[in-house]
């Protein structure tokens, strides 16, 4: 076969599978249960995939920068882990059961098999044995193995909490999901309820969480600070008011503040509908029960309340002041104000605080201003239609009078603790995180309910706690609870007749500690401890900046908690992070207005666009993010059918650096899939094109080639790659260098396009090698620093500052040389005329200046 020539088009058709086979059949990406210490271990890991039916542009961008990232690793010597799975429960599975009756698991085992397909296409260089999905009971059985763990470890909690309920759909919706105050499916308006819901106790490690973003240095800084700003840490105090009356019990309310410093602009205080006191005047005043009611059609959102008007109900009741000796202030209910954070209570000081002020100047509260701007003098200032919420020094406030505003912080806070009045606190805007989901399609919360034992987990040997098969979509509300036998189970500690938990997990629990299952995916137990403690934590994590905060989050914490369990030694799951821009693409619209796929436009080279078929005009819109209901997408698997796979990896590094968003062209993929042919082409036609010139300019560029291309890749700079390898190709094409130079060029080209076109790398080396090692198995080519080096340098002469003529000398020739070279130019002897030199000054390497 290696006898005959190779064909002069390159079929990537044909090449693509042949070599995903060879690498497959020959393991070359199996990476060791444990790796023995003889490599650096390296770990790439982009997040997995939700099986929605297909693969999109983002999948491709995703999985084509961690295959760069996981095949340069391999070749630089390291035993890396690239694994693949499925992020496989959730809401759009029972969705299809709903409206398609299709099994939530046969809808989804489907796409995956789909999915995995398409990938296998892509030519990744994965470790297949690892994949799982987080719905195969294997895996899910293991998440209730370390939910029974963290509940015995005391982090997870049943408690009450305010919820979002969708009344028709009969679940708990999260945040997100409630839209205008309806619930996003059903369009019902949304209620708040209390419920018994299951928590992670992420909020024990809020100071740890925020406190280790400091050691995350390969992390970009964006996301840190996103994560830091939602764990939200405040320091202030919490201010108790007694109560002019008690009511219902109460003699008091405690407020959180973050500015103790401005007590005596204080002017109201008020509490969230959901505060007792609230419900202490919804109890004697039917107006007040009506506000709560109101308040309580809105979502909890911090999104809706902030942009919600301002509205309030006035109790009746009233507090008096800590520091003021016999003023009072009175108690309203507030929409603004938050059950769940702080105490959901807050005193009211307009001057300072911006919804304070709305609030105010809305029913007619008073407004004083405590803290005077820099500046501005007391007696004349004035607040000018706005709250200050600027620094300066405490005014109208007694013993505050004059202090900076820290400094009135300190004071105010000794002053309420020395009248036991209150405290200095940290508050944090971390909550718990409640993962209980009224859902057939998620990891069962494995507990049984008994009567007489209470919460009974269930015991370890009886995990798995499966799904049942046999469920019904037609009722609303969770099949779980409504299937006739399920539920219905002796408690395990009394042998009662009991109930089994019908809530299931948040699926951001799966995707929590996925990355520690691969090191041990078929494993009896969560993880294997030597298999996590060698591979963890992941080295380069790779994913989109929607999951910044919530995601990154929790595997945060629950690396933490399975430390704290014994399951792991490390506290931090990714070491590296790396977050890629989106896939963009122009949208395009119809005489009537409707969305078209690029497939059904063609452009025009005028720039004018028309309609495939019927040639009517098509307007075409802006570049934006490709999305289904634009219908600005492309079919990866269009693509890769059309150009190749390779072709697909090249085009998508090219565009731009990696963190931004590009754009994706047909005639950007066009001018892809040339250079693909005609590296090819350098390959397949070597012999045909030698010519006699000398081997070492393309020995050099080749060899700068590996030096810049080693440094884009170490850098995510895999555009720059990319540009220095078009450059390579250039010098290939230019050059006049005999055969063996040629040959030795185009090979170091091929290794080198190795991690981003690696069946094309494949087809050129076995054209150059044939039936040597795979390139897959090479280590990276190494630069040789004598070639690196310039040989020559181009110096400038002079003439009383006029550019006379240009030198090319060899590197390192003396400074008597380099003059006596300057001074023998034609053209510089011609400008000094015969005057004598008086002047000769030498920049080595780069100008001559001859004074006369
Ligand atoms: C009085 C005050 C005066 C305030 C002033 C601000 C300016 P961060 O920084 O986010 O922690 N607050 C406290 N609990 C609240 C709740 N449950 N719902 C809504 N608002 C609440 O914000 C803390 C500030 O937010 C607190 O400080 C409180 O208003 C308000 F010139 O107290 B402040
Ligand atoms: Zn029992």
């Amino acid at each position: 076969m290696n006898d005959a020539s190779p064909p002069a088009r390159y079929d990537f058709a044909a090449a693509e599978p042949r070599w995903q086979e060879a690498w497959e059949s020959r393991g070359c990406f199996a990476a060791p249960d444990v790796p023995d210490g003889s490599k650096p271990k390296y770990y790439v890991l982009e997040m997995f995939p939700y099986p929605s039916g297909k693969i999109h542009m983002g999948h491709v961008r995703n999985y084509t920068l961690g295959d760069v990232v996981a095949r340069y690793k391999r070749a630089r010597g390291h035993a890396v882990m690239h694994p693949m799975g499925w992020d496989a429960f959730g809401l759009p599975a029972e969705n299809a059961a709903r409206e398609r009756g299709i099994h939530p698991g046969k809808w989804t085992y489907d796409n995956i098999a789909n999915m995995r397909a398409e990938l296998r296409r892509m030519g990744l260089s994965l470790d297949w044995a690892r994949e799982f999905a987080t719905c195969d009971p294997e895996y899910y059985g293991q998440q209730q193995a370390l939910f029974l763990d963290f509940l015995k470890a005391g982090l997870v909690e049943r408690k009450r909490s305010w919820v979002n309920w969708d009344p028709v759909d009969g679940t708990v919706l999260a945040n997100e999901q409630v839209i205008d105050g309806k619930g996003w499916r059903s369009g019902a308006p949304v209620e708040k309820r209390e419920l018994s819901q299951w928590f992670f106790s992420i909020t024990k490690y809020a100071p740890e969480l925020l406190e280790a973003l400091n050691t995350l240095d390969r992390w970009p800084e964006r996301v840190r600070t996103m994560q830091a700003n939602w764990i939200g840490r405040s320091e202030g105090a919490r201010v108790r008011f007694a109560l002019a009356e008690p009511a219902a019990g109460l003699s008091e309310v405690e407020v959180f503040t973050t500015r103790p410093d401005t007590l005596f602009g204080m002017s109201f205080l008020a509490v969230a509908a959901e505060h007792p006191l609230a419900a202490a005047a919804a109890a004697r005043d039917p107006k007040a029960a009506a506000f709560v009611a109101e308040c309580r059609a809105m979502g909890t959102s911090e999104a809706a309340i902030e942009q919600a008007e301002k509205r309030g109900h006035d109790t009746g009741f009233r507090v008096a002041h800590p520091f003021i000796e016999g003023a009072t202030f009175p108690v309203w209910i507030a929409n603004f104000v938050l059950m769940e954070y702080g105490t959901g209570a807050i005193f009211g000081c307009p001057g300072h605080d911006e919804r304070d002020f709305e609030f105010a100047s809305k029913y007619a509260l008073p407004i004083l201003p405590v803290v005077l701007p820099p500046g501005e003098e007391a007696a004349s200032f004035a607040l000018d239609g706005a709250a200050y919420t600027g620094d300066g020094t405490i005014f109208n406030s007694r013993f505050l009078d004059g202090l900076d505003v820290p400094s009135a912080k300190r004071r105010a806070i000794e002053a309420l603790e020395e009248k036991g009045s209150g405290q200095g606190v940290v508050n944090w805007r971390l909550r718990d995180w409640g993962v209980s989901r009224q859902r057939y399609w998620g990891c069962p919360i494995p507990v049984i309910h008994c009567e007489a034992c209470g919460i009974v987990p269930v015991p370890k040997d009886q995990l798995p706690v499966r799904l049942p098969d046999d469920v019904d979509f037609s009722k609303p509300g969770n099949p779980l609870d409504h299937h006739p036998s399920w539920k219905h189970v002796a408690c395990p500690s009394c042998g009662a007749a009991a109930r089994r938990e019908t809530d299931t997990c948040d699926t951001f629990v799966d995707s929590s500690w996925y990355f520690a299952r691969f090191c041990s995916p078929r494993a009896d137990i969560p993880v294997m401890r030597d298999a996590v403690d060698a591979w963890l934590p992941v080295d380069q994590y790779i994913g989109g900046i929607e999951h910044a905060i919530l995601h990154l989050l929790y595997s945060r914490f629950f690396t933490r908690a399975m430390s704290a369990t014994g399951h792991l030694k490390v506290d931090e799951p990714f070491a590296g992070l790396f977050t890629q821009g989106m896939v963009q693409h122009e949208s395009y619209k119809s005489q009537d207005g409707a969305w078209l796929y690029p497939e059904e436009v063609e452009r025009r080279p005028d720039g004018t666009a028309l309609r495939r078929g019927t040639n009517e005009p098509v307007t075409v819109g802006r570049v934006e993010a490709m999305s289904k209901s634009k219908r600005n997408t492309v079919d990866p698997g269009a693509i890769i059918g059309r150009y190749g796979a390779d072709t697909a990896r090249w085009f998508i590094l090219s565009d731009n650096p990696p963190e931004r968003d590009m754009e994706w062209s047909e005639s950007g993929v066009a001018g892809a899939h040339r250079f693909v042919q005609r590296v090819y082409r350098l390959a397949a036609g070597l012999d045909a094109r030698g010519g006699d010139g000398p081997a070492r300019p393309l020995q050099q560029a080749a060899h700068r080639a590996i030096e810049a291309v080693t440094t884009a890749l170490e850098t995510f700079a895999f555009n720059v790659a990319v540009a220095r390898l078009y450059e390579l190709a250039n010098a290939i094409e230019a050059s006049d260098a005999g055969v063996e130079a040629r040959r030795e060029a185009v090979a170091i080209l091929a290794r080198l396009m190795a991690p981003m076109m690696p069946h094309l790398a494949e087809e050129i080396w076995s054209i150059l090698h044939p039936g040597e090692e795979l390139v897959a198995n090479l280590p990276w080519p190494e630069a040789d620093p004598a070639l690196l080096v310039a040989e020559t340098m181009t110096i400038a002469v002079q003439v009383l500052g006029k550019l006379r003529a240009t030198l090319t000398l060899p590197v390192g020739t003396p400074e008597e040389a380099v003059l006596a070279a300057a001074e023998a130019e034609e053209n510089v002897q011609r400008a000094i005329a015969g005057r004598p030199i008086r002047k000769r000054i030498h920049v080595p390497g780069r100008i001559v200046n001859l004074v006369v």
